[in-house]
């Protein structure tokens, strides 16, 4: 089971801590490694160093080989998109002063002299620069917030459009692929024996069971728009979540997209699908508030502005005809995959007790709710971005 014990950060650990972050070749003493951000899968840490300027810190990362079975293709991706990001962007600063910076992490090497860390326990272990002067926020915090989210997601997606798909390994088969996932969900309550009996009986535990069996016709949306050609075969971010958009400290502007973990050919439309379902919701995905769970509009009209400033430019008639689709299907499959995880024991997202899973996957479809209810006005607002 994957709950997670804060007792972990005990004293062994932080020396263990500062002796992987050492591997990386610190430009200076570590004062500290602490626990950063709120990633569901891999363990991420700040590492402070007594050191001034933009050396000064950086993140270092635990990758999760549960779910992502061969880190060091994600170190390969990481390193094909930097060099594909960083002449993209040297050859538009040559053309034109850019109105904004935009910056992608710089990977760390180790003393092995390769761009990961393999712990004496076969611990997998990376590090990368932090995006200076920036901060990534778990909540949408203003509209002004929301049109920057849309916008780096739109200019994440121009920068990789033209990287040559063969260049990026499958980081996480089957990743978004929305049928499958239910087709799991299936396996896990054919084995009864795995639901957790005492929340069965709860009303969110019946709620999410009956969402689910109400939504099985909505999987193949996407999926059969890939097949037969509607909708084309782009290079995507994968995880375009509101907490991986890093917004500058003073001017406001979005000027990174991290976790770059599953970047890979793929829907553009399982992003925006993303981008909007994390979002849209102003209480977070983590809220114990249920029943409060709304999909804010106004905050979806300023994303899609933001994310369309760019996208406009790539984007095709049948991309804007399956924007509803895949708000409605990316939080559906996010609901579905919480639900599972709880139902098989928490073996994939962290969890913080037995029912967080439950309480997640609760949030999830409560805001696919939302979006259904909505669906006249967001076909409205879509419309008129067109
Ligand atoms: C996971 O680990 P994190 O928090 O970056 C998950 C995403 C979900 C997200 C929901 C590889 O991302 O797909 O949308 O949780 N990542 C993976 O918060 O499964
Ligand atoms: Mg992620």
């Amino acid at each position: 089971m994957n709950i997670l014990n804060k007792e972990t950060l005990s004293l062994a650990n932080t020396d263990r801590l500062n002796q992987i972050a050492e591997q990386f070749n610190p430009d200076g003493p570590i004062i500290n490694v602490t626990e950063y951000g709120t990633g569901n899968v891999n363990d991420t840490y700040l590492v402070v160093l007594d050191a001034p300027g933009e050396g000064g810190r950086f993140i270092m990362q635990r990758i999760n080989q549960h779910v992502f079975r061969h880190p060091e293709l994600i170190m390969l991706n990481m390193g094909a998109l930097s060099e594909h990001v960083e002449a993209r962007l040297a050859r538009e600063q040559a053309a034109t002063t850019p109105e904004r910076r935009w910056e992608t992490p710089r990977v760390y090497f180790s003393k092995s002299g390769r761009n990961y860390h393999l712990a004496e326990d076969g611990s997998f272990w990376r590090a990368m620069s932090f995006i200076d002067h920036s901060t990534a926020y778990a909540r949408v915090q203003s509209h002004r917030h929301a049109a920057e989210a849309g916008y780096a997601l739109g200019r994440f997606q121009s920068l990789i459009s033209d990287m040559p798909p063969n260049t990026l390994h499958d980081t996480l088969v089957g990743f978004h692929i929305t049928p499958n996932y239910l087709n799991h969900y299936d396996a896990v309550l054919a084995r009864r024996d795995t639901t957790p009996a005492r929340a069965a009986t709860k009303p969110e535990f019946q709620y999410c069971m009956g969402f689910v069996e109400r939504h099985r016709s909505l999987v193949h949306v996407l999926e059969d728009a890939k097949a037969d050609g509607r909708l084309p075969i782009r290079t995507m971010h994968g995880d375009p979540k509101i907490d991986n958009i890093m917004i500058d400290d003073t001017t406001g502007c979005a000027v990174s997209i991290i976790d770059l973990d599953t970047v890979k050919p793929g829907l553009v439309h399982y992003d925006i699908g993303d981008c909007l379902r994390s979002c849209c919701n102003p209480l977070g995905e983590e809220t114990v508030d249920l029943n409060n769970v709304r999909f804010d509009l106004d905050l979806c009209r300023e994303i899609l502005r933001g994310y369309l400033s760019v996208a406009r430019a790539f984007f095709n008639p049948a991309d804007y005809d399956y924007l509803y689709d895949s708000i409605r299907l990316i939080t559906f499959e996010l609901g579905l995959r919480f639900f599972t995880d709880h139902l098989e024991g928490n073996v994939y997202f962290k969890a913080r007790h037995p029912e967080h899973n439950l309480q997640r996957a609760f949030v999830q479809f409560k805001l696919t709710e939302s979006i259904e209810a909505q669906e006249h006005e967001l076909r409205t607002i879509i419309r008129d971005m067109r």
